[in-house]
């Protein structure tokens, strides 16, 4: 009898009609096949394999650069259920409508069958998923962001305990793109795209879409949130998750070099993206990295914001859109050295300054996490990693100061409900506006985002020793326009204050929006940093914060009802500390 796997790839197959199916293993010899394929094509390079052994540049379409919220749909029967920040397709209509785009779109194409396991291999807190996808694009990624191929067979045996993904390039035209998850059924459906998120499910698809509404099932957590464990004098790690919208230095974060390391604090690595949380035995919420890789922005990484992944990517690595040089190595604005002549952009064109920039702004790289030297001996620990602290965190020029406590689990779960941050190039839309990101889970979150906050409250009543829940905003601007925190190395001086508050102990004041570092809170030695530029950053501006409250009142008023009274009374609550406040 076939198994359920094998049922659900014969009616992929019945219905996107392939030449043939394979079924992946996850070898290396695989992979090698794959990228030999790839070579084929006129999109897919072999770089220096002197100086970046094992690497390779892709090139996507060039309206094929970024995750597209705006074709990624919640398909539930009642809209309700998908809340008023997801896009909503019903499922009937969903499985019409993009069912006939996968009528046939593997004819004359190869259909592969990716299983793979979200989390490290033993863990009871991984998930399997299975992508069956046309692009060996997809694949060898696959193989770098999840434990891929027999190692998931092994574990799924005859199961039919996997969540299923369809994947399909179909014909690339973004008229034609829909990346739609059946909430219900568990199940993915994406075509129209190769490129990241929107093709690589076991990312943000199921890892945070499907498994978000898993987590409110089955009581646990799966948060866009990066894992890192900070090591204090005498060796202790305390494990902290932050959530920050796309491309606003996660990964930087989760891979920093210390600029206290002389003092003894250390940045290990868990996640950089990703983590899935279940309450312990000992009442703490552990923390797994659903991922095996970084599937990282490469503008602005250099050796002076990120040695770690520096270090990591020079083997193995797949590159995608960034720019080539003549010496056939990857480059991209901010990796710190000046391209020579020769130099072939993301577009495959011949380079020169006057045609804007050589990599695209959502460029990224592929590279096993293993491979930073960064990363954590605990990283693959089955149990996960006990967290202490949640940190929450956007881009704002204004308003937010450089870190801040929350007075409770209640009020920190109104601080990531209103969190917002500046738009990036992670997604195709304007950059640079200011859109509130709960949680850095606005288009990652496969369910009512008012109901998300529930599941919030609800997991604060349930975890004996919840984390401390704080916000951070590194890239506050003065009065000139510039940035009055220098972040990457340096944040680990807030990492150290959240850590002694963690402890109990560390200066704070007290303010409307929560505990800020009192004047000597921070440790500032051998940092330049003004007092006044210090008191800029932890201001706390009563008018900035009158015109935040109106504008999160407008994002809330959205869910209606639903909303829970919990948030609404953190919003009060919060207007009446101001009051009196704000000048008239
Ligand atoms: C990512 C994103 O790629 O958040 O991690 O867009
Ligand atoms: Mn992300």
């Amino acid at each position: 009898m076939a198994t359920p796997l094998e049922s659900w790839v014969g009616e992929a197959a019945g219905l996107t009609k392939p030449d043939r199916v394979v079924y992946c293993d996850g070898s290396a010899a695989e992979f090698q096949r794959m990228i030999e394929h790839m070579l084929g094509a006129s999109d897919t390079f072999e770089l220096n394999e002197k100086t970046y052994p094992n690497c390779y540049l892709h090139r996507s379409t060039v309206n094929d650069v970024a995750r597209t919220e705006h074709l990624t749909f919640i398909s539930t029967t009642d809209k309700d259920d998908a809340g008023p920040t997801n896009n909503w397709m019903d499922p009937e209509a969903a499985k019409y409508r993009v069912g006939a785009l996968f009528d046939g779109a593997m004819r004359g194409r190869t259909m592969y069958v990716v299983p793979y396991i979200m989390g490290p291999v033993s863990s009871p807190i991984s998930k399997i998923g299975v992508e069956i996808t046309d692009s060996p694009y997809v694949v060898v990624n696959m193989r770098i962001m999840s434990r891929m191929g027999k190692v998931a067979m092994d574990r799924l045996g005859s199961s039919a305990e996997f969540v299923p993904g369809l994947h399909s390039l179909g014909d690339l035209d973004p008229m034609r793109r829909y990346i739609v998850h059946f909430p219900k059924e568990k199940l993915i459906w994406s075509i129209g795209s190769g490129y990241g998120g929107n093709a690589l499910l076991g990312k943000k698809c199921f890892a945070l879409r499907i498994a978000s509404v898993m987590a409110r099932e089955q009581a646990w957590m799966a948060e866009h949130m990066l894992i890192l464990g900070l090591e204090s004098p005498g060796g202790k790690v305390t494990y902290m998750a932050a959530a920050f919208p796309s491309a606003c230095g996660k990964t930087n974060l989760a891979m920093m070099v210390s600029a206290l390391e002389s003092q003894g604090y250390r940045v290990w690595t868990v996640g950089d993206d990703i983590a899935w949380m279940k309450i312990g035995d000992d009442g703490y919420l552990y923390a797994i990295n659903p991922e095996a890789g970084f599937f990282g922005v490469a503008p602005g990484t250099g050796m002076l914001t990120n040695r770690n992944v520096m270090q990591a990517l020079r083997k193995n690595t797949l590159f995608t859109n960034v720019g080539l040089t003549k010496e056939r190595e990857p480059w991209w604005e901010g990796i710190g050295a000046e391209p020579g002549p020769g130099m072939i952009s993301w577009k495959g064109e011949l380079w020169d300054s006057s045609k804007g920039p050589a990599a695209h702004p959502n460029s990224r790289y592929t590279v096993p996490a293993q491979q930073s030297p960064s990363i954590s001996s605990k990283w693959e620990a089955p149990e996960g990693v006990p967290i202490s602290a949640f940190i929450f965190g956007g881009r704002r020029a204004r308003v937010a100061p450089l870190v801040y406590e929350s007075f409770d689990w209640q009020h920190g779960v109104f601080v990531g409900a209103t969190m917002a941050s500046e738009t990036t190039a992670a997604a195709t839309g304007d950059v640079g506006i200011t859109r509130r990101d709960p949680m850095a889970m606005l288009p990652f979150c496969g369910y009512n985002m008012a109901d998300y906050f529930g599941h919030w409250l609800e997991m604060g009543r349930k975890i004996p020793k919840p984390p401390k829940i704080f916000h951070v905003n590194w890239f506050r601007k003065g009065a000139d326009g510039k940035f009055l925190w220098p972040g990457y190395g340096e944040n680990v001086r807030v990492l150290k204050w959240i850590l002694e508050r963690v402890e109990g102990r560390g200066a704070a004041e007290e303010t409307p929006i929560g505990y800020v570092p009192a004047k000597n809170g921070l440790t500032l030695d051998g940092l330049k940093v003004s007092n006044g530029a210090l008191s800029d950053l932890l201001r706390v501006n009563p008018a900035d914060w009158e015109s935040e409250m109106q504008d999160s009142r407008q994002f809330l008023i959205k869910f209606g009802a639903r909303l829970p009274r919990e948030i609404r009374e953190e919003h009060e609550k919060l207007s009446r500390r101001f009051q009196g406040l704000v000048p008239a």
